[in-house]
């Protein structure tokens, strides 16, 4: 039971569970649940937001931010397409990594009338095809 929870927690980029409390107070879940593996071009990254209660959070904007660091200080995003929320609290994203290698993902959540919060994911891997 154990070994099939870790193995799905792998499956999950990195393993991104997120658990965030707002300026607000109120707490809510960010679950990165694609693409399972990141390849070099064109993917789609899928997030869900869920309240404490398991219901999807209404968020009035979602952005992602994708950087890959390279060195000295140095670093790059690469192209997304505009988020759309497919579904009550589903947000999909088109992205083209432009390299493969190491990135390191963030995404902003915005609610009506609350300071934006920033949630940040451990760095995940993006394969040579
Ligand atoms: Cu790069």
């Amino acid at each position: 039971m154990i070994r099939l929870a870790l193995l799905l927690l792998l499956a999950l980029p990195g393993g991104q569970v997120r658990d965030v409390t707002s300026a607000d107070g109120v707490r809510y879940r960010v679950a990165w649940e694609a693409p399972a593996r990141h390849v070099a071009g064109t993917n789609a990254l899928v997030f869900r937001l869920t309240t404490r209660a398991g219901r999807p959070l209404r968020a009035t904007r979602f952005a992602v931010l994708p950087w890959m660091w390279m060195g000295r200080g140095d670093g790059h995003a690469t192209p997304t397409e505009a988020p759309r929320e497919t579904s009550p609290g589903v947000w999909r994203v088109p992205i083209y990594y432009v390299m493969p290698g190491e990135w390191t993902m963030a995404v902003v959540v915005a609610r009506r009338g609350v300071r934006p919060d920033t949630v940040r994911f451990a760095p995940f891997l993006v394969h040579d095809r």
